[in-house]
């Protein structure tokens, strides 16, 4: 066993520098003794990269735009689509304002119209009146978004009701043509989104999709894309759209024999992940801010409340996945107006939150370490699922240099070394007294949990991990306005 004590102040003075070489000093020895140990997966660069982005917007746009369908036949008139006023500039700000990291569009829902004049389809802006059929919204979307600092994210469904080599080997070659086409004309494209919904029913159309080609596709031609469907290869669906991470959530999934759409893992599988996972795959939650997916003014007034989102990236994001917020632009090619005030409200909620950390100023933090002792073997031989991989203990002890009222604790783990905690305890005290006992499995990226307003003096965390050493890079806590928490 053995004990490390690191001061943290807030003042830039030597004695700072001091402690945060000793901070970063025992984050490296750790970093190295995972690196021994760990033979977990881990996730790529591009995954590590995907999971910092957090939060961004989905837009979905198109002809149900202007039908107020959700999935369009795919038989309606190329000149419904004429968004009169088409602005993705203003899409961006907005989106920027609310702290997104990128966008992800329908550049080809289900009924197969395309945004962008592709050469591979004759449903397409191009044979709509929209700017008398010169428009290109990929173009226009992928321009705004370089010039306010988003990531262009495409999605792109396989499922088309209008192409009519659907069901045939050819539509194989048109998927990938009309990918190729997005990589070379709007690139680089961060995310490429991949729907599992297909409804062609028995007496429609069957599409065998060459997945391993359009995998292939990808790699050749833009590598650095993140792939996203019901199982990856690099982000997985979190199996519901409500918005909601499992608890736990496992960056792990195991894909063989599975595919996507219909015989896809169980959505109980999405949701959780497999705690023993082959692949790692990170959760995306999508959620609509509307009750549908497309605009449709019959839903202006059932737009989602800042506090309804706030509770979604609890849930999400504070749960170690992805927010993925489908804000849909409207028939005039806006944002609406009702969708900004939400967002700038959900903006407005996370920073009052998020943006006094109770421990930056003089908390004291003890690292304590030790073997597993023969009784933890013996306890955690009870529990299989733990046994497997348990090989020591870390404790992590927070004192603040007076009582705090706080009803928050955010862990963060160094991820890049894997999901190694597979189980943590923490108690709270006030003075001498333990007054909570916070119980939880997976922390990941970022794990928020929040509890009734207490009084703290100092709190500590029990971690156990999985293998190897632990990995927690981060701990913060706050005091955020109760009335959030009351869900
Ligand atoms: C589903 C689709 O069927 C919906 O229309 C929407 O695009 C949603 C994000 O995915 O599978």
């Amino acid at each position: 066993m053995f004990l490390i004590p690191v001061f943290i102040g807030r003042k830039n003075d030597h004695e700072l520098m001091k402690k945060l070489s000793l901070v970063i000093g025992l984050l490296s020895g750790i970093t190295l003794a995972a690196q021994d140990y760990n033979d977990l997966p881990v996730p790529s660069k591009k995954q590590l990269d995907w999971h910092e982005t957090e939060y961004y917007l989905f837009m979905h746009f198109g002809p149900n735009t202007f039908t107020g369908k959700e999935w369009g036949e795919g038989t309606e008139p190329e000149d419904i689509f004429n968004p009169a006023a088409l602005d993705c500039r203003q899409w961006c700000r907005i989106a920027k304002q609310s702290g997104a990291k990128g966008i992800i569009i329908t550049a080809k829902h289900h009924d197969g119209f395309c945004l962008w004049p592709s050469k591979y389809s004759k449903h397409t802006v191009r044979e709509s009146k929209w700017k008398n059929g010169k428009g290109d919204v990929l173009k226009e979307l992928s321009q705004a978004c370089k010039e306010f600092g988003l990531k262009f994210g495409v999605y792109l469904s396989p499922w088309d009701r209008n192409h009519p080599d659907y069901g045939t080997e050819k539509y194989n070659t048109v998927f990938v043509n009309m990918m190729k086409e997005i990589f070379q004309n709007y690139g680089p494209v961060w995310e490429m989104w991949w729907d599992g919904a297909n409804g062609e029913g028995p007496n429609g159309k069957k599409q065998v999709y060459d997945w391993k080609r359009f995998e292939n596709t990808v790699k050749q031609f833009s590598p650095k894309t993140v792939v996203f469907s019901d199982i990856g290869p690099d982000i997985r669906w979190v199996g519901n759209e409500n918005g909601f991470a499992g608890d736990p959530n496992w960056n792990f999934l195991d894909t063989a024999g599975f595919k996507r759409g219909i015989g896809a893992p169980p959505a109980d599988t999405l949701n959780h992940g497999n705690y023993d996972g082959q692949h790692w795959m990170g959760a995306e939650c999508d959620v609509s801010i509307r009750p549908g997916w497309f605009w449709r003014e019959s839903e202006n007034a059932r737009v989602k409340t800042p506090q309804q989102l706030f509770d979604i990236y609890l849930k999400s994001v504070g749960r170690g996945a992805n927010l993925l917020l489908n804000v849909p632009p409207d028939a005039r090619g806006f944002i609406h107006e009702n969708d900004s005030a939400s967002l700038a409200g959900f903006k407005k909620l996370r920073d009052e939150s998020f943006e006094n950390n109770l421990l930056s100023a003089n908390t004291f933090y003890q690292f304590t370490r030790r073997e597993l002792t023969e009784q933890d073997i013996k306890l955690r031989s009870m529990d299989k699922e733990n046994q497997a991989y348990a090989v020591n203990l870390q404790n992590f002890i927070v004192e603040l240099p007076r009582a705090e009222k706080m009803n928050c604790i955010i862990l963060r783990e160094a991820i890049h070394l894997g999901q190694t905690i597979r189980r943590f305890r923490i108690v709270v005290y006030n003075g001498k007294k333990p007054v909570k006992e916070i119980n939880g499995t997976s922390v990941g990226r970022k794990r928020i949990l929040t509890f009734k307003t207490t009084s703290v003096t100092s709190f500590t965390v029990y971690l156990e991990d999985a293998k190897g050493v632990d990995n927690v890079i981060g701990v913060t806590a706050y005091l955020i306005d109760e009335k959030l928490l009351e869900k």
